[in-house]
């Protein structure tokens, strides 16, 4: 197969079938835009694995995405579209960069889920960008816009339910969308605790990327909790 695209976390590969791509997902786990890197095994498994729980939950509530189906334990099957380069930010409680931005103290409650920009350029290190910015880089049109901002806020209320059930408390979480032939937009990438940041609803314990990020203990125990709760799959 001919391969597309090599990312930081995955890789893409054309298939046989037309616009559809075969996503395989890596052992290596990166921070602070690719500074700090390692290999970390069942990481691929683990991501993809709750990946394809999560776009298939988000399927049956009615939000269309890019998943056809998961493949194997490391791989999956999905539609051919052009991402567009913002990356969606959507939050339910401070944390991370917001928390450092504004001087908000993390875990402190959002009364209304808060959504962000950031423009996709590794070279710029994928800053915060406002509406008129996006527009100024004709990165979305604005109507565009107006349909990210649903469709996140959308996934969001499909997940926090469906963390929350599972004991895990939703804080916040990145999306990417991409660009059907047609024009319309679909909900792309992946979904997983590299993408989000996930609380235990009781104790705070972390399940996601900042385990990795600020050296708070093992990553795979960490995602296979999340994994375990979601109700996936053992490793075979
Ligand atoms: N996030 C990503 N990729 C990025 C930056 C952030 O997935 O390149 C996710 C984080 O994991 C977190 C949310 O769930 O977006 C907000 O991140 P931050 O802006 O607080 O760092």
């Amino acid at each position: 197969m001919e391969l597309l695209y090599e990312g930081k976390a995955k890789r893409i590969y054309r298939t046989e079938r037309e616009g559809e791509f075969l996503v395989s997902y890596k052992d290596s786990a990166t921070a602070f835009n690719g500074e700090k890197k390692t290999e970390i095994t069942g990481k691929g498994r683990l991501n993809n694995e709750i990946s394809v729980l999560i776009f298939e939950k988000l399927k049956e509530a009615g939000v269309a995405n890019h998943l056809i189906r998961k493949v194997s334990e490391t791989e999956q099957l999905v539609e051919e579209v052009t991402i567009i380069p913002l990356e969606v930010v959507v939050r339910n409680t401070v944390a991370g960069s917001m928390a450092k931005r504004l001087g908000i103290e993390e875990g402190t409650p959002i009364p209304e889920p808060i959504v962000e920009f950031y423009y996709k350029d590794d070279a710029l290190g994928d800053p915060l960008i406002t509406e008129s910015h996006i527009k100024l880089l004709k990165a979305a049109a604005p109507d565009q816009i107006e349909e990210l901002k649903t469709k996140a806020l959308k996934v969001n209320e499909v997940l926090i339910p469906y963390f929350s059930e599972r004991n895990v408390r939703l804080i916040d979480f990145k999306l990417e969308f991409g660009l059907r032939k047609d024009g319309t937009i679909l909900l792309a990438d992946e979904i997983s605790p590299d993408t989000c940041r996930l609380w235990d609803k009781e104790t705070n314990e972390k399940f996601d990327k900042d385990v990795f990020r600020r050296d708070l203990g093992s990553l795979t125990e960490a995602y296979e909790e999340i994994l375990k709760r979601l109700g996936g799959p053992a490793h075979v």
